[in-house]
């Protein structure tokens, strides 16, 4: 059994939306469209883009640490790239990510439903992400790129000359398109769903969509409401986080983080919805513990809410404030296990196709398991307050941002794109690419665990002679690992124009969006989908 396999399709031939043919052809026929899977797909190419600007980016920085003293940017452009290279990875990538656009795309059709509940919304939450886009990048040509770190802390982001009042609209036009986009999938999700789609025979990819729907409209309100204030006190020199004008940068901190820990479940939530769906997949069983892993979906993001002050123990906030947060941050720890020990218990007696999808999945649950890990040691007082603010807590946050998120999308990516374009990559190359990505990314985020223990700071563009090997393994690291990013979007761009016809199921799916032809045609169905009570129960004959 194997991807690649050429089936031509039965039944009534129907023109794909690729094909169609509305009040506007050629490049208006996409930026003037309302159909869900056009828009996903605008997306995912935005999305793509800016991930490569911000690797580039980010590999710059590595190659500044390649030697001691200055390498090939001074002080303030160091600055200036984590912070650029933050924004674009959190607000342009990883939070739109998988919901904008493979949420988009495929969450759907996994419903039954022909569309999401506001289409002409649902278009211009992607023009609010292209505005925020543009307008973050325009910081890049007038005035100093904003060099606060992604984290924008007063008093300094209040006193910086640097482009900060325009970064903090960008991300509050990429906030309010998150919001809309929120909005949408909670209504879809629960008007939308075909007849007999009852909630617990809905894909799980779908409940973890739903609970970062729930976070996306009820906490990113707060970081749209905190920019504002940022930008008022910097334009109207009033004293909200500025001590200097009796202003409190710690409640900065508290509005800033009330928002950002909720939004890493933003990240990642949609990337444990991918897996869920990729694993019962190859491993050709029906998931363990369906209805434990949707709860925890919810579970994660409710007390995903409560753990924000472990971003402050060293901020001078209470000792009973830091052993509440220490105590929540390990509870939030118990609903993201429970969907590994599921994954993984899934696995068991299953006939696993080591297939590129599955690589990536099992690629995650390795990288997020460290990278949770080091998260829950980074939950304990005594070790926090070692590490803060060192590369322990840079390789911790890549480890389940990239690791995690990053490889799910990339998960997401070759589990699907055969269904959005019909097409089918070369799995050599893929494999390849994949092996290249699992030993670049260990090594270059593992060594830097051990120099964040070892004290190295984060956020200096250079570094004392006693951390300069770890320094230099981990940018050989980063050569490789982006040697592989780079193999794979070649691989899957290559796909995209000379790749092979695919069929509708070339993985044997179980959930709906295997029922409709490759790629779909505009309302999706041409059948009247057949919903299984159990929707990843393996009858056998799963058209592949
Ligand atoms: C090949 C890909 C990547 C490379 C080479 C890379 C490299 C780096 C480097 C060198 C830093 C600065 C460390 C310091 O001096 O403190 C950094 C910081 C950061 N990276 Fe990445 N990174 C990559 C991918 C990602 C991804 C996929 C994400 C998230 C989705 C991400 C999010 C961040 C954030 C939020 C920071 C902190 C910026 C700050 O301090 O304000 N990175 N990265
Ligand atoms: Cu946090």
């Amino acid at each position: 059994m194997g991807s690649g396999a050429i089936v031509e399709e039965q039944g009534p031939t129907v023109s794909s939306f690729l094909e169609y043919r509305g009040r506007f052809s050629g490049i208006f026929g996409w930026i003037f469209s309302t159909d869900h899977k056009r828009i996903g797909i605008l997306y995912l190419f935005s999305l793509m883009t800016f991930f490569i600007v911000g690797v580039g980016i980010g590999v710059l920085m590595r190659l500044e640490h390649l030697t001691t003293g200055q390498t090939i940017m001074d002080p303030q452009t160091y600055n200036s790239f984590f912070t650029l290279h933050g924004v674009i990875m959190i607000f342009l990538f990883i939070i739109p990510g998988i919901p904008a656009a493979f949420g988009n795309f495929i969450m759907p059709i996994q419903i039954g439903a022909e569309d999401v509940a506001f289409p002409r919304i649902n278009l211009f939450s992607w023009y609010l992400y292209i505005s925020g886009a543009i307008l973050a990048l325009v910081t890049l040509f007038i005035g100093g790129v904003a060099d606060t770190g992604w984290t924008f802390y007063a008093p300094y982001s209040i006193r910086t000359n640097t482009n900060v009042s325009l970064t903090l609209m960008a991300a509050f036009l990429l906030g309010f398109s998150s919001i809309l986009t929120g909005l949408n999938f909670i209504t879809t999700i629960h008007r939308l769903r075909a007849p007999r789609m009852g909630w617990f025979n809905m894909p799980l990819f779908v409940w973890a969509l739903y609970a970062t729907a729930w976070i996306q409209v009820l906490a990113t309100p707060i970081i749209g409401i905190t920019a504002v204030l940022v930008i008022l006190e910097r334009l109207l020199g009033i004293g909200i986080f500025d001590p200097m004008k009796g202003g409190d940068p710690i409640l900065f901190q508290h509005l800033f983080w009330i928002y950002s820990h909720p939004a890493v479940y933003i990240m990642i939530l949609p990337a444990m919805g991918v897996i869920s769906e990729v694993i019962p997949t190859f491993a050709r069983r029906t998931i363990f513990g369906y209805k434990f892993i949707a709860y925890s979906s919810i579970a994660i993001a409710g007390v995903g809410s409560l753990v924000w002050g472990h971003h402050m123990y060293v901020s001078g906030q209470s000792y009973t404030a830091n052993v509440v947060f220490s105590l929540l941050t390990f509870l939030v720890a118990i609903p993201s296990a429970i969907k590994v020990f599921n994954w993984v218990s899934t696995l068991y007696k299953g006939s696993i196709d080591l297939s590129a999808p599955m690589l990536y999945a099992l690629a995650f649950i390795f990288l997020f398991s460290i990278g949770g890990l080091t998260g829950v040691m980074l939950g304990a007082l005594a070790v926090n307050v070692h590490v803060h603010d060192t590369y322990f807590v840079v390789a911790h946050f890549h480890y389940v941002m990239f690791g995690g998120t990053g490889f799910g999308f990339f998960a997401a990516l070759h589990y699907w794109l055969p269904k959005m374009t019909g097409k089918m990559y070369d799995e050599k190359i893929a494999k390849i690419a994949w092996l290249l990505m699992v030993v670049g990314f260990n090594g270059f985020y593992f060594p830097m665990l051990l120099l964040g223990y070892q004290g190295m700071p984060r956020r200096y563009y250079d570094h004392l002679p006693q951390f300069h090997d770890g320094h230099v393994i981990a940018t050989v690291g980063s050569w490789i690992l982006v040697a592989g990013v780079f193999l794979m979007f070649w691989n899957l761009a290559r796909a995209l124009f000379k790749g092979k016809r695919t069929s509708r199921n070339p993985w044997g799916g179980t959930t709906l969006e295997w029922q409709v032809p490759s790629p779909p045609p505009l309302l999706n169905f041409v059948h009247e989908p057949e919903i299984r009570k159990d929707p990843y129960g393996h009858t056998g004959n799963d058209g592949h």
